[in-house]
C-alpha cells in the first residue's frame, strides 16, 4: 500500500507487518475526526492489501500512545450528535477488532478513555512500563463511548471492568498486565522488540488457521450492548453534567456536578 495521511504515518519496516503510528504527539495523539477517518481508512486498506499480513498500531512520542477522544471535539457535541459520534467510533473500532489479521497494540505511554478502548479493539497488547490504562470518562459527566463499556468486561471480566469505569482510576502497565488486560509489559527501549518478537510467533503459523482462529474467538460476542452504550453516551452529551466535566478539563479546574 502506498498512503499518506496527515495524523497517521504509515510503514511496512517488516516484510508483511503494516506499523500505524497515531501521529499528534502536540496533543498526546488525542482522537480528533481527522484521526478517526484516517484510522477507517487505512484499516480498509490493510483489509484489503494482500501483502500485510499483521498490523502493529502505536503513538507517536514515549508519553502517550492516545491520551482519549478530543475533549475540545466532545463538548461541540449535543444528544443527537453525541449519539452518532460514538456510533461512527464504535464502528472504527469494529473494523480494526473484524481485522481478520492479527492487530497488536503497542502501548507506549497515556491509554486513556479512548486511547484504552482503540487499545481495547485491537487483539493483543504489548505496553511499555511507562503506559498509563484508565477510563476517565465518568469524570468528565460521560461513559466510554467507543466500544470500552462492552470490551473491558469481556476482557478482565465484569467486576473490574465496573470498578475502573466507576472510579475511572488510572492502572499502571504491571496493574493492567496483571487483571489481563495487556499481554506482557516490556521497558521501553525494548518494546518494538517484543511486539516484532510476537507478531513473528503469529505469522511463522498457518495463515489460514490464524485467520480462522480469530474469527472463533471473536464469534462469541454479542453486539446488541454496544448500540445500548451509543444511546447513553448521546443521552449524557445533552446534561450539563457534561458541559461541566468538558469545560473543566479544557479550563484546567476541578469540576462541579449537579447530576442533571
Ligand atoms: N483531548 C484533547 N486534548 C488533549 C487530550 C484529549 N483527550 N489529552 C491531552 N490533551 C492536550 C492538552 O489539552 C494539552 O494541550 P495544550 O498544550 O494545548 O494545553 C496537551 O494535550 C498536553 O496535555 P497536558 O498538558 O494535559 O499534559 P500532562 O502531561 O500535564 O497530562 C494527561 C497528561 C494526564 C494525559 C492529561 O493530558 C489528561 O488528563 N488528558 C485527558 C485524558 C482524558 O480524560 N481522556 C479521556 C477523554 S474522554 C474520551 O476519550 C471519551 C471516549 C469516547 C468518545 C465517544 C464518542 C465521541
Amino acid at each position: 500500500m502506498s498512503a499518506s495521511f496527515d495524523t497517521l504515518l504509515y510503514e511496512t519496516n517488516q516484510p508483511g507487518v503494516a506499523t500505524v503510528t497515531i501521529n499528534r504527539p502536540e496533543k498526546l495523539n488525542a482522537l480528533n475526526d481527522n484521526v478517526l477517518n484516517e484510522l477507517a481508512e487505512v484499516f480498509k486498506q490493510i483489509n484489503i492489501d494482500d501483502t500485510v499480513r499483521g498490523c502493529i498500531l502505536t503513538g507517536t512520542g514515549d508519553k502517550a500512545f492516545v491520551a482519549g477522544a478530543d475533549i475540545k471535539e466532545l463538548r461541540e457535541l449535543n444528544e443527537h450528535r453525541g449519539r452518532m459520534a460514538s456510533q461512527k467510533g464504535q464502528q472504527i473500532f469494529q473494523l480494526i477488532e473484524d481485522t481478520r489479521k492479527p492487530v497488536i497494540a503497542l502501548v507506549n505511554g497515556y491509554a486513556l478513555g479512548g486511547g484504552a478502548e482503540l487499545a481495547m479493539a485491537c487483539h493483543l497488547r504489548v505496553a511499555t512500563e511507562n503506559a498509563v490504562f484508565g477510563l476517565p470518562e465518568v469524570g468528565l459527566g460521560l461513559i466510554p463511548g467507543y466500544g470500552g463499556t462492552q470490551r473491558l468486561p469481556r476482557i478482565v471480566g465484569r467486576a473490574k471492568a465496573l470498578e475502573l469505569i466507576l472510579t475511572g482510576k488510572q492502572l499502571s502497565a504491571e496493574q493492567a498486565q496483571q487483571i489481563g488486560l495487556v499481554n506482557r509489559v516490556v521497558s521501553q527501549d525494548y518494546g518494538w522488540e517484543e511486539v516484532e518478537k510476537m507478531m513473528d510467533a503469529i505469522l511463522k503459523n498457518g495463515p489460514l488457521a490464524v485467520k480462522q482462529a480469530m474469527r472463533a474467538v471473536y464469534h462469541s460476542d454479542h453486539k446488541s450492548g454496544f448500540q445500548i452504550e451509543s444511546e447513553l453516551f448521546g443521552y449524557l452529551c445533552g446534561t450539563d453534567d457534561a458541559e461541566e466535566g468538558l469545560s473543566a478539563f479544557l479550563e484546567k479546574r476541578k469540576p462541579n456536578f449537579k447530576g442533571i
